[in-house]
């Protein structure tokens, strides 16, 4: 059993997660930084600790910081929300190690499916469809030109510890080949201090979907849908929905079904997501995410279950309480990430401090954010200070109730993106769900 729980994170995931404890009857113990000392959200977990000044690299990124805190705060587990340490198997292994339950898989499957050519290995083991390239790594300029002559131009060389697009190159010809190879490799030796690169097949307009999953210590699996996350912009996700408006029923059921299979042969447990892309009706995996995301409150909405208070309980070794035939997706759900940055001047970063905030509400309405008129955004982390949700009974209705609580949303004193979720709600090709990740790209550039 949990019962008292570390938040290592901030803003409105840290918030989330101690409504969770509180619902739970847990006691929350939440973590800041100097940058974030004074925010309200603070005030609502049982206890608040300072781990160090603004720079994540010296607070929720600091692995001992954080440690510290949790034997100071006498925790029994740990809750990485995403980003930050949230896919890092050695923080796990630490926390496991001085005996505080990691809310999340086991480090060795962190690992296993955070070495994306490895992950992919496990999928193509498991008989899922995976994108046509190289069977594992490719370590040198000569194997590189083989592997992309053998599958045909375009090739995607990737960074197996990748992640937000970062080394990755494509490549139309032999030419670019050779020096997309040896970007995409110093890329990701700086970004990841690991250079090692797959190449796959070049997908040139395909969904970005992804399947929720569920696992239990038991070794259940169970699906919730999926969330189509396509309207993307520098892969930073914009929007994300679910169902996806672009899928037939049948490849829905498929891409469930490999998600579980996947899950279950690399041992998964705790909430997860299996990332594809879908293109001319086939589907293809493409990566793991061994954390909560950002956008997991879409599948919330269209099930009703609370994946915060899933993941603890799975972490604290409960079995699943519900099988696959008892999830039934109702409805539709939209999500639009409220971002502190300013659409004339391509989206820059805009902190500071927010002077007024109105929050759309109502039927049908979520808003998950931490910010309010007088809290300060600062400079040093994501830019995301919330997440307006709807959820309808069809994707028609939902767009409508979306458009009318952008309405009602006034954030002044910094910039947002709101105007952005306005101008793509009113979009004919995003109203009748005609878009691939190429969308928001196109639209930005008309
Ligand atoms: C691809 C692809 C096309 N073909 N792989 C981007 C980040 C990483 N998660 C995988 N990504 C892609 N992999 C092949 N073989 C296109 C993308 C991609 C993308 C994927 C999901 C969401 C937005 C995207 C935007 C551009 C490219």
């Amino acid at each position: 059993m949990i019962h008292r729980l570390l938040i290592a994170n901030r803003g409105e995931i840290a918030l989330r997660i101690i409504r969770a404890c509180r619902e739970l009857d847990i006691e929350s113990v939440v973590v800041y930084s100097q940058a974030d000392a004074g925010s309200a959200y603070l005030d609502l977990a049982d206890e608040a600790i300072c781990i160090g000044p603004a720079p994540s690299a010296q607070s929720y990124l600091s692995i001992p910081s954080i440690i510290s805190a949790a034997e100071i705060a006498n925790v029994d587990a740990v809750h990485p929300g995403y980003g930050f340490l949230a896919e890092n198997a050695h923080f796990a292994e630490v926390c496991r190690a001085n005996n505080i339950e990691f809310v999340g898989p086991d480090e060795d499957t962190i690992r296993r499916v955070g070495d994306k050519a490895e992950a992919k290995s496990a999928a193509r083991a498991a008989g899922i469809p995976v994108v046509e390239g190289s069977d594992g790594p490719v370590d040198s300029d000569e194997d590189a030109l083989e592997i992309a002559r053998a599958i045909g131009y375009p090739v995607l060389i990737k960074a197996v510890s990748g992640g937000g697009g970062r080394g990755m190159r494509i490549a139309h010809n032999d030419i670019s080949l050779a020096a997309g190879y040896q970007t995409a490799r110093a890329e990701a030796e700086t970004a990841f201090g690991d250079s090692t690169v797959y190449i796959e097949k070049y997908l040139e307009d395909p969904r970005h979907v992804e399947i929720q999953i569920l696992g239990d210590k038991q070794g259940n699996v169970i699906q919730l849908g999926e969330r189509d996350c396509s309207v993307q912009r520098r892969h930073q996700k914009v929007i994300e929905e679910g169902p996806s408006p672009g899928i037939p029923n049948d490849v829905r059921t498929k891409m469930g079904r490999a998600a579980v299979k996947l899950a279950k042969s690399v041992g998964y447990h705790g909430a997860g997501t299996v990332e594809f892309l879908y293109e001319n009706k086939k589907f293809y995996f493409i990566e793991v995410n061994a954390r909560i995301q950002v956008e997991h409150p879409v599948t919330e909405l269209t099930t009703g279950i609370d994946l915060i208070k899933e993941q603890i309980r799975l972490a604290s070794g409960e079995p699943l309480g519900r099988k696959q035939q008892q999830v039934k997706p109702k409805g539709h759900a939209i999500e639009c990430r409220i971002n502190a940055e300013d659409p004339d001047r391509n989206f820059a970063p805009s902190p500071g401090l927010i002077t007024q905030c109105v929050v759309p509400g109502g039927p049908g309405v979520r808003v998950d954010s931490h910010v309010y008129a007088g809290s300060r955004v600062p400079p040093n982390y994501d830019s995301m200070i919330g997440k307006l949700l709807v959820w309808a009974d069809t994707r028609a209705e939902a767009i409508t109730r979306m458009r009318r609580a952008l309405d009602e949303y006034k954030i002044e004193g910094i910039k947002t993106n709101i105007s952005l979720h306005r101008r793509i709600l009113r979009n004919a090709y995003f109203e009748r769900g005609e878009y691939t990740t190429r969308f928001l790209d196109e639209l930005l550039s008309t």
